[in-house]
C-alpha cells in the first residue's frame, strides 16, 4: 500500500473511529468490486470498504437495504438466543451518525469485524460446504416476514438473465476494444444456450415462483465460518441483497463450492463438479427451507445452479470483450479465464444432470417433503 493510500485511508477511518488508536491496516483482496481494508484497533477489528460506485449508482440505497435487512435479522437472532455480535454484519456509523462517510467523491462504509472467523475462497470439505447450504437456506428462515417492498433494487435487472443476454449481444456488436474476434467460440457457447435463460425469470413474472428477499451473491467466500466450531456464522456482503429468486442464491454457492478448482483456475482438466460437496451443500440448505420453498421451486433447483453459472460465464466475458471495466482484473486475460472456467462448469452441470436431480430426490425423500416436492 502506498504512502498516498494509506493517508487516506486514516482520513477516511477517522470519521469511524480514534485513529490514534489503530495499529495497523490491511487490505484485503479478493472481492471483484468493492476495495477492502481491515483496521486494527487493540480491543476489535473493522472493515472500512470504499464503494464502486460505478457499480452501485446509489450508495445510500445500498445501506439502506443493508440496515434494513441487518437490523430485521438481528431481531431473530436475539429472539433465537443466538450472538447478536457473531450471527449477522453490524454496520458501523461514522461519528456523526451517518452510515456513509464521503471524501473527495468515494462512498466509504464501516462494519465490525467479526473475530475468529474466516470467509473462505474455497471449500475445503463436505462439512464446511454443509454449512454453507444451511447459512444460504437459514437466510430464508431468518427473513420471513420480511417486507421486499422496503428494499431498494440496488442494480437493476440484477440476475435476469434474457436482460443480460441481450446486453451481451449489444457489447459483441459494439466490439469496443476489439476482442471480438478472439472469443468466437465462446460467445457462441453462449448463444447456443440463450433459449434456456428465461426459465426463473419467466416463472417469477408468471407468480409461479415467489420473488423473495435474496442475497444474489452467494459464493463460498461471502459465507463466516466460526474458526472454533466450524460451524457458520451468517452471510456477509450484503451490498445485493434485493427482491429476487432462491434459485439464483442455491446455485450462485454452488457454481463455486461444488466446484474442485477455483473460479479463475487456467487448467480447466481441473475444473470438475464434486458430486459430494454438491451433495452436502444441498443438504444444509434443503434443511433450512423445508416449510418454505415451494414444489416449483424445487423444480427449478438445477435450473437455478445452470443458468447462475450461464450468467456468470456471459458476464466475465461480456466484461472482457468490453475492456475490463466492471470486474477488477489482475492480468490482462483474467475475465476470460473466468469466464472459459465457469463455462467449464457449465458443461459440468450439463453432464451430471440425472446425478445431480438424483440426489436432490434422495435428499429430498431423507428430509421427509412430502412427494409432491420429488421429480419426476
Ligand atoms: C462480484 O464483489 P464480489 O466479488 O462479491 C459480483 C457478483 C459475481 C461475483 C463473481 C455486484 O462479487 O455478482 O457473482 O463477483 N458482484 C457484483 O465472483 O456484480
Ligand atoms: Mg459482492
Amino acid at each position: 500500500m502506498t504512502d498516498d493510500i494509506y493517508t487516506e485511508l486514516l482520513n477516511v477511518a477517522k470519521e469511524f473511529v480514534n485513529v490514534n488508536k489503530i495499529v495497523d491496516v490491511i487490505e484485503l483482496k479478493g472481492g471483484h468490486i468493492n476495495s477492502t481494508y481491515l483496521i486494527k484497533m487493540p480491543q476489535a477489528q473493522y472493515i472500512l470498504q470504499q464503494i464502486n460506485s460505478d457499480v452501485f449508482v446509489s450508495p445510500f440505497g445500498m445501506m439502506h437495504n443493508i440496515c434494513e435487512i441487518t437490523d430485521y435479522i438481528r431481531k431473530q437472532v436475539i429472539y433465537d438466543g443466538k450472538d447478536p455480535n457473531r450471527s449477522v454484519m453490524n454496520v458501523v456509523k461514522t461519528r456523526y451518525d451517518q452510515v456513509l462517510c464521503i471524501r473527495n467523491d468515494k462512498y466509504w462504509r464501516c462494519m465490525q469485524y467479526i473475530d475468529n472467523s474466516t470467509a473462505y475462497d474455497h471449500i475445503t470439505s463436505p462439512d464446511m460446504f454443509y454449512e454453507v447450504g444451511k447459512v444460504v437456506g437459514e437466510f430464508q428462515s431468518l427473513l420471513q416476514g420480511f417486507h421486499t417492498r422496503v428494499l431498494d433494487e440496488t442494480i437493476a435487472h440484477f440476475h435476469d438473465t434474457p436482460y443480460r443476454y441481450k446486453k451481451f449481444i449489444d457489447c459483441i456488436k459494439l466490439n469496443r476494444v476489439n476482442r471480438v474476434k478472439d472469443v468466437q467460440e465462446e460467445i457462441e457457447f453462449i448463444n447456443q444456450r440463450s433459449n434456456k435463460f428465461d426459465k426463473i425469470t419467466n416463472w417469477l413474472a408468471n407468480k409461479e415462483i415467489p420473488r423473495r428477499v435474496t442475497h444474489n451473491d452467494t459464493k463460498p467466500s461471502n459465507v463466516l465460518i466460526d474458526d472454533a466450531t466450524g460451524k457458520a456464522l451468517c452471510l456477509i456482503d450484503l451490498d445485493t441483497v434485493m427482491k429476487g429468486s432462491l434459485l439464483y442464491d442455491y446455485g450462485d454457492a454452488l457454481r463455486i463450492g461444488a466446484s474442485k478448482a477455483a473460479e479463475d483456475e487456467v487448467d480447466l482438466s481441473k475444473v470438475l463438479i464434486d458430486l459430494g460437496l454438491f451433495e452436502s451443500f444441498t443438504k444444509g440448505f434443503l434443511e433450512e427451507v423445508n416449510g418454505i420453498i415451494t414444489p416449483k421451486e424445487v423444480e427449478g433447483l438445477y435450473d437455478g445452479f445452470h443458468i447462475i453459472t450461464c450468467e456468470i460465464a456471459m458476464r466475465f466475458l461480456h466484461d472482457y470483450i468490453d475492456g475490463d471495466n466492471y470486474f477488477k482484473v489482475q492480468y490482462p486475460t483474467h475475465n476470460l479465464v473466468r469466464a472459459r472456467n465457469q463455462m467449464e462448469m457449465v458443461r459440468e452441470i450439463e453432464k451430471h444432470e440425472s446425478d445431480i436431480k438424483a440426489i436432490i430426490n434422495r435428499l429430498l425423500k431423507e428430509l421427509d417433503y412430502s412427494e409432491e416436492f420429488y421429480f419426476k
